[in-house]
């Protein structure tokens, strides 16, 4: 393709296109002409938005030039690339990560203090980007950074959602919703106007007869909206190769609005049709491992899939090859069953539009899905009603049974008379009305299903897929534990500490190779870098309690043991637990004399999180914490020793400043729940120690950095199901601590008791399904060895250190080699 271009041409061009900076001149040079020109401001009315927005349009420029030549080198090379389909990509803030990633922050620093602000004050001028939920989410973007910073040929596909996650405010101690309407100015988007694709919904399908005598589908008379492709620049980090991350955005296909419905005085149905197709990529749906199964879900979910493929296919037939060959150049990766629809859309394209033989395409399609699964709780689990999508997508729902059909007939084949075994693996449940469990889909129509870290990846095995290992054996189903990029939730979040270790091991190279980090371990019991060490982070604790004090009012003193717990707000992860034992501490300080209370370490315990909107339960559980925090900060005879504080609106860049900050963190979930969590390595990876049952990847934490370096607690997952058993067949007695904790509730000493009777049912009386009381005693005892620990300060620095030693494991960059060879079979392609 190079050669068809004249080479004149060729390098009057690429001298144009390489105008990049590289001093911090050329840099104040490029800021300058951004204010005045793109965005028409001057010295005297350029306010920190405007400087902002200049820093991100001057670094934006720099993204683009390497953007274009990746995008060139990957299309040059021909090779396999991999499609990483997620509804959910939580990227937080861009800036900063362009910046560290081209390794131009300290030039850009020193620029634009001498153009007279502050990088800090700048950064905070950017919204996060938060089009996810939770974990899940943010995984999708640890994977981007990592896919890009190894160079693989790599595209994420999701939705450009108009409202991400919604804003959380804490008034009168409840959460309440506050739309978040992210895009007023987001200079790391391109709207792609020339790339569009057409989707249809409802309608019906017709039979023909074609010439070869087959019978063909046609799906008409639906409804049509317009997908159109959003392009973020995805850079990696010390390389050039930036990948692209293709959100689409709906709008109505038949141009602004009807002008006749105008004209004709109908303004409002004009309008409506307009509003109508805009509403499907419009708002996230809040739920984090809830399914919540309505229709205008199940339309984004098609929406998106429908147009990605059609892209990826585009993008397939622009190199003429062979369709046998789509599997050697393209992988797929449903993240969840969320693009569960990506396998029957493939199907009806290369049967109904390419009119290849059913078996032909459908080998072709079972070679080029992978599905991780996230989650094993029943309720998150999606399952799709069948009249809904017989309305919504006729025709996939006849190919959803004809892939069933030929399933079943297979699976009779090697079992024959087993009907329960066959019953228990259709895609179609039997209940009324009929539902379409979209795992057993996504299994059925992939290559490689894999858990996300050890113990999920057996659970599924064992649970809720056994038939599935029986019926494909064993080697289809594998374990990607997964990482996070050390880049954001080190360096970023953590310079100093992230400047230390660079100091001690010579160079930033552990940045590409996390593993490295274990040249820490021989300065563990360092003294002089204990106390280095131990300085950031109380420096980062300062910063905390400053931000604290800032936005609730509330005093905590930085020497005092900062205990965090920030996640979505669930009962599996049993935040509720956490509170009681904050009650429970409460409760045993009161009792002390004074010369008791002054050999306590005194805590501050932090809790940030949101509930789904719809979620009672959780909702209850905040006003827990923040009417406990309102009656302990106020008790004179406690002072210092404890405080409690409820962080509001708990979002990416708000972690990459908890995480730093914290001595313990607390992953505790029912075990066998938390599929693997990954807060759990970024607090560890910024020298903190956790607190956490025998759940998700805290065991293999545990089996990295050494069980005497965290504090494990609780009943084991084998235990669980015996354990709910006794709950459910008259199980009583409850925990002594924790009917204290719960009378103290029940007088009124944290407010209207009615408010939490809910939360007390549960654990008392309720079933207990999450398993609190029977965690309980061990969870308290726990906690006094921490409070034993952090007395020492040289054995805990020593504990901290040896952590971060033994993190390597965690990086997202060994998740995605392992998902590039295990799975995808990719290759990277190096840009120059
Ligand atoms: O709940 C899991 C969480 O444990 C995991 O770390 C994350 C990324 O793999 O996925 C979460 N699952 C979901 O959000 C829904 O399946």
């Amino acid at each position: 393709i190079e050669s068809s271009i004249p080479a004149p041409l060729r390098n009057l061009w690429k001298s144009f296109a390489a105008a990049e900076f590289s001093s911090k001149e050329e840099f104040q040079k490029e800021v300058v002409r951004h204010i005045e020109t793109t965005l028409a401001r001057s010295l005297y009315n350029c306010d920190e938005l405007a400087a902002y927005s200049g820093v991100a349009l001057a670094f934006r420029d720099r993204l683009i030039i390497d953007w274009n030549k990746t995008q060139q080198a990957q299309t040059f090379a021909d090779q396999k690339r991999v499609y990483y389909l997620s509804l959910e990509f939580l990227m937080g803030r861009t800036l900063d990560n362009a910046m560290l990633n081209q390794r131009m922050k300290s030039t850009a620093a020193d620029g634009i203090r001498e153009l007279g602000f502050r990088m800090e004050d700048l950064i905070d001028q950017e919204h996060d980007a938060a089009l996810g939920n939770g974990g899940l989410g943010r995984l999708a973007a640890c994977f981007l950074d990592s896919l890009a910073s190894l160079n693989y040929p790599a595209w994420g596909y999701g939705l450009r959602y108009r409202y991400g996650i919604f804003k959380q405010e804490i008034i009168d101690g409840f959460q309440v919703e506050v739309p978040d309407y992210w895009l007023d100015f987001n200079p790391w988007e391109f709207p792609r106007y020339d790339i569009t694709v057409d989707i249809m919904f409802y309608g019906y399908v017709n039979k023909y007869t074609g010439e070869d005598g087959r019978t063909l589908h046609v799906w008409e008379g639906g409804e049509v909206v317009q997908a159109v492709a959003y392009d973020v620049p995805i850079p990696g980090y010390a390389t050039p190769t930036t990948n692209n991350l293709r959100l689409w955005s709906s709008k109505p296909s038949t141009g602004e609005f009807d002008f006749q419905k105008f004209n004709s005085g109908d303004y409002e149905s004009s309008v409506r049709d307009q509003q109508r197709a805009e509403t499907i990529s419009a708002v996230l749906y809040p739920n984090d491992n809830i399914d919540v199964g309505k229709e205008l879900r199940l339309k984004q979910q098609y929406f998106w899939v429908a147009a990605s493929l059609y892209d990826i296919v585009r993008r397939f037939k622009k190199s003429g090859r062979a369709w046998s060959e789509f599997p050697e150049q393209v992988a797929i990766q449903l993240n969840d069953t969320h693009p569960t629809l990506a396998i029957v859309e493939l199907q009806r394209i290369l049967v109904d539009k390419e009119h290849l033989d059913w078996d032909e395409a459908w080998n072709i399609v079972t070679q080029t899905f992978g599905y991780t699964n996230h989650t094993v709780l029943p309720e998150a689990l999606e399952k799709w009603s069948v009249p809904l999508v017989q309305n919504l997508l006729p025709r996939h729902l006849q190919i959803i049974y004809d892939i069933n059909l030929f399933f079943l007939q297979s699976v009779e084949r090697r079992f024959p008379k087993d009907r329960d075994l066959l019953a228990r693996v259709s895609i179609i449940e039997e209940t009324n009305p009929q539902v379409i469990r979209m795992a057993y889909l996504a299994i059925i129509g992939s290559k490689k299903v894999n858990g996300v870290a050890e113990l999920h990846s057996d659970l599924i095995k064992t649970t809720i897929f056994k038939d599935f290992v029986n019926i494909f054996g064993p080697d289809k189903f594998t374990n990607v534990t997964n990482g996070v990029t050390p880049r954001r939730w080190l360096h970023q979040a953590n310079p100093k500490l992230s400047a230390l270790i660079a100091e001690k091991l010579g160079s930033n190279d552990f940045l590409k190779d996390l593993t490295l980090l274990n040249g820490l371990e021989k300065y563990a019991d360092d003294k002089d870098f204990q106390e280095k060490w131990m300085k950031i982070k109380f420096e980062n604790k300062q910063r905390l309690a400053k931000y604290i004090k800032e936005t609730t009012g509330i005093s905590v003193n930085p020497e005092a043991l900062f205990d965090i717990q920030v996640k979505r707000i669930h009962e599996y992860k049993r935040q509720q637990m956490n509170i009681f034992g904050v009650i429970s501490r409460y409760l045993s300080l009161k009792k002390m004399t004074k010369a008791e209370r002054a050999k306590q370490v005194p805590r501050v315990s932090i809790f940030g999180g949101k509930a789904a909107p719809g979620y009672w339960m959780a909702k209850t559980i905040i006003r827990l914490i923040t009417a406990v925090s309102e009656v302990v900060n106020n008790d004179t005879d406690i002072g210092d020793l404890l405080k409690v504080v409820f962080i509001e609106d708990y979002n990416v860049s708000k972690a990459e400043f908890l995480c730093p900050a914290s001595d313990l963190s607390e992953h505790i979930s029912t075990a066998g729940t938390e599929a693997s969590g990954t807060s759990n390595m970024k607090f560890v990876l910024n020298g903190g120690l956790i607190i956490g049952t025998c759940d998700g990847a805290n065991i293999e934490i545990t089996r990295e950095i050494g069980e005497d370096r965290i504090f494990l607690f609780g009943h084991l997952a084998e235990d669980v199901e015996d354990l709910r058993h006794a709950h459910r067949y008259g199980k009583t007695e409850m925990d002594p601590a924790l009917r204290e904790v719960c009378d103290e509730i029940e007088k009124g000493t944290f407010g209207d008791r009615n408010i939490f009777a809910g939360l007390i049912h549960a654990v008392n009386g309720g079933g207990d399904y999450y398993l609190v009381s029977d965690d309980f005693a061990s969870y308290l005892a726990t906690h006094k060895l921490v409070d034993e620990a952090f007395k020492d300060k040289s054995s805990w620095a020593n504990k901290c250190i040896m952590s971060v030693s033994a993190m390597g494991f965690f990086t997202s960059d060994r998740a995605i080699q392992e998902y590039a060879e295990n799975i995808w079979n990719l290759e990277p392609v190096l840009v120059q």
